[in-house]
């Protein structure tokens, strides 16, 4: 049931009663104070359900603002600019392929736990086995050794953060040992005597010091991965939540083109996904120029990059003694105050909005802050089909999922509520229905503009009709897949795929090994990857400022994170099944850090940064280097808060560790949030001194 909040609790309502709440607190915020004091948050799980990826559009519509703030800005955001800057569009993403590459290297990622993220396959432990069983290699670069690293054949261990320097001294002894080879990509590739430059001054030798990697290895991983039948490169958290994230994100592709093995079979290559993305329309036709920073947000200026606003700036835009402008929230699948900077903030500019409306099933740490909650049903009760993995998999696929149980009575479906959300916000009160008419009609208008698209010249009401009895996100999923890359194009291709089809195949259908797409999957305007983009170039005085300055080891460790098997972000932790065994929350640190601090496993330390201190349990480790500890993100940290309905995470709660976080400390191009590279201290607490609370804060 929907909940809202009456004379300062939460209670139980009826959906019409609901909605009707939604208009009454967000309309008089839209009317009085323009659209640019509401914002909206897209928060993970949005790239993980149906609804989620099909109709924000009609809430965003409906408010009519600009300001977007999404999970992507604290993952993988420096990907995104550097896939622009190289491919002309963002989620242009090469993804390693894993099945037939005969060389991996695998930069900040864990995918053994995490199952891959911008590299979507199942059972990443049997693929990377089946890589070595063919005689190719792995090498892992992670400050932690991983259950990734365990697999591999060279576990490289950086300093934190330094990853940029040590790509750029692969990229230098590629040029010094003349292993440039781009063979076909030449064609296609410009800026590579630029690149050449900018890479001088990074020999192995001048970055050892700053990475902690020995020239002589360097230059092996260099030269072996230059003679490779076939390689890739391929990096993720590691690399693009640290303070270079941006410059290490392009040096992995760019070595990655430099080597030859971009868009090769066993390099990093361009899925072709099947309900289309925006490179699989139009072949041969560039894109427009790049504009980034079209517009900012109030209080530090940060810039949208692709229409999304950097959600480390979110808990200062909320506050008005900082010259902060928002005043109402929609909330979306999201839980900011924990896997944000700055949490102390973010929960008291949440509470201190005129509307807080969320959609979430759950009454977390974010949401009970909310003037109304809309529970989407369970997972199992709705269609699944990924919409936005498929365009990051590591072979064309395509499958769907009906729901597995039917709703309840009283249930709304994660569709319904969101076209219902827009019609009370827009005063329309239209039917969930009627919005999904619309959506669809403006999705079909679309298509007729587009000169590429299989239904150009095509009656839309025909269309409609072809589309049958289906409403809400399946029938748009038909929509996509038949005017989609393998699609029959409402009768162009007959063989083509529809949604019945693969209902008809309720194991998906496998359409092969990803293939070669440049240059048609190009949007540069020029057609062409600027292999040095200025904008990149630009930060790299930044890195050899920071290359340069005196390292004293003695005076910090650095946090990292880590993810778990059995939690995924903060939301299945009130998952009981999932919540048995040792405890999990526990700062990891290396026997000598632990040493030198008087600690053993079990003990409770101090862990302090610039921003907040905690009080954690610790967990003696020797996956950690000496100098690096590591503390798990997703954690609700207050059990006794008041208003959270989450009984299972309650009774054992953690500590949130994004009270750690500075939410000063962004990667300088993209924005995002420094999340992994924290400077630290640890300090034991005698047994008698740790009676107090868990965490205190240096902000209260
Ligand atoms: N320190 C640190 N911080 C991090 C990270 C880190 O590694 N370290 N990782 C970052 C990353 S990669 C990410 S993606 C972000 C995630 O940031 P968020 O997306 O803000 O956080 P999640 O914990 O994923 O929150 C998901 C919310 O969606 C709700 N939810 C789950 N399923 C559904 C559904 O089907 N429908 C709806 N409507 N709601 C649903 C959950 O109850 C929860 O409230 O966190 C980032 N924060
Ligand atoms: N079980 C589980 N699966 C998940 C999630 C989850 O929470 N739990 N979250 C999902 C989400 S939202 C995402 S975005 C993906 C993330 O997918 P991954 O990126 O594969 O997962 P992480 O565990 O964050 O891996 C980041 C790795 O970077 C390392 N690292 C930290 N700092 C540095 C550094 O400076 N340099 C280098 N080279 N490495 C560094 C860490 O030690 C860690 O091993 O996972 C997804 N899958
Ligand atoms: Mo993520």
């Amino acid at each position: 049931m929907p909940l809202v909040r009456r004379h300062g609790k939460l209670v139980e309502v009826g959906w019409d009663e609901a909605f009707d709440e939604v208009g009454r607190l967000m309309r008089p915020v839209l009317e009085q104070h323009r659209p640019d004091k509401v914002a909206v948050y897209l928060g993970n799980p949005i790239g993980h359900t149906l609804a989620g990826l099909l109709y924000p559009r009609v809430m965003l519509k409906a408010i009519g603002s600009r300001n977007l703030y999404t999970a992507s800005t604290l993952d993988q955001r420096p990907k995104d600019l550097t896939n622009a800057l190289l491919y002309g569009e963002h989620f242009t993403l090469a993804v390693p392929d894993i099945d037939r590459t005969q060389f991996l290297v695998i930069v900040g990622a864990n995918p053994v736990v995490s199952n891959g993220s911008l590299a979507t396959a199942p059972g990443w432990p049997r693929r990377l086995d089946a890589l070595k069983a063919r005689g190719g290699r792995l090498v892992v670069i992670d400050p932690q050794r991983t259950q990734t690293a365990e697999l591999a054949d060279l576990h490289l261990a950086p300093r934190v953060g330094s990853d940029a320097a040590l790509l750029m001294s692969v990229v230098h002894t590629l040029f010094e040992q003349g292993l440039v080879r781009p063979g076909r990509l030449a064609e296609f590739v410009k800026g590579i005597d630029a690149l050449q430059d900018a890479a001088a001054a990074f020999a192995p030798e001048a970055t050892a010091a700053f990475t902690g990697v020995a020239p002589s290895q360097l230059r092996q991983l260099a030269r072996d991965f230059a003679a490779a039948p076939s390689a890739c490169f391929y990096g993720r958290m590691g690399t693009t939540t640290t303070r270079f994230g941006s410059l290490a994100s392009w040096l992995i592709d760019a070595i990655n083109i430099l080597t030859g093995n971009l868009d090769r079979p066993g390099g990093a290559m361009f899925p072709l996904p099947p309900t289309g993305s925006p490179n699989t329309r139009g072949a041969g036709r560039y894109g427009p120029a790049l504009t980034l920073g079209r517009f900012r947000t109030r209080v530090r200026q940060a810039p949208e990059l692709f229409g999304e606003l950097p959600t480390s700036c979110l808990a200062e835009e909320m506050d008005p003694s900082d010259g902060g402008r928002l005043r109402a929230l929609l909330l979306v699948c999201g839980n900011p105050v924990v896997s944000a900077p700055d949490p102390q903030r973010l929960a008291r500019g949440l509470s201190t909005l005129d509307a807080l409306v969320a959609i979430d099933p759950y009454l977390n740490d974010s949401t009970r802050h909310a003037h109304v909650i809309l529970p989407p049903p369970s997972p199992l009760q709705r269609p699944h089909h990924d919409l936005h993995f498929k365009q990051w998999s590591v072979r064309n696929v395509a499958q769907h999922s009906p729901a597995a149980l039917p709703l309840r009575d009283g249930q709304l479906d994660e569709w319904e509520i969101m076209c219902r959300v827009a019609s009370a916000i827009d005063g329309s009160n239209a039917t969930a229905q009627a919005v999904d008419e619309q959506l669809l009609r403006s999705m079909l208008r679309a298509e007729a503009r587009d000169p590429n698209s299989p239904i150009a010249d095509r009656e839309l009401e025909a269309i409609v009709a072809a589309l049958g009895a289906r409403r809400g996100p399946e029938r748009l999923v038909d929509l996509l897949l038949r005017v989609g890359p393998w699609g029959e194009g409402f009768g162009r291709r007959p063989t083509g795929l529809t949604l019945d089809k693969l209902l008809a195949h309720p194991h998906g259908i496998d359409l092969g090994p990803l293939e070669p797409r440049l240059p048609e999957v190009l949007r540069t305007p020029d057609g062409m990857i600027d292999i040095a983009p200025p904008m990149l170039l630009a930060d790299l005085p930044r890195l050899q400022e920071a290359m340069a300055q005196p390292r004293d080891d003695t005076a910090a460790l650095q946090l990292i994170g880590r993810r778990h098997l059995r939690s995924n972000n903060s939301w299945m932790h009130n998952t009981a099944t999932l919540m048995t065994g040792a405890e999990r929350c526990t700062l990891r640190l290396s026997p000598a850090d632990a040493q030198a601090r008087g600690l053993e496993s079990g003990d409770l330390a101090t862990l302090r940064s610039q921003a907040a201190e905690l009080v954690v349990p610790v967990e003696l480790s020797d996956r950690l280097p000496d100098g690096v500890v590591s503390l798990p993100h997703g954690w609700l940290d207050d059990g006794d808060a008041p208003d959270l309905r989450l009984r299972t995470a309650q009774a054992r709660p953690g500590v949130n560790s994004n009270r750690l976080t500075d939410p000063r400390e962004v990667d300088a191009p993209s924005w995002t949030a420094v999340l992994n590279g924290i400077p630290v201290t640890v300090i034991r607490i005698e047994p008698a001194g740790a009676a107090g609370s868990r965490t205190g804060d240096k902000h209260e």
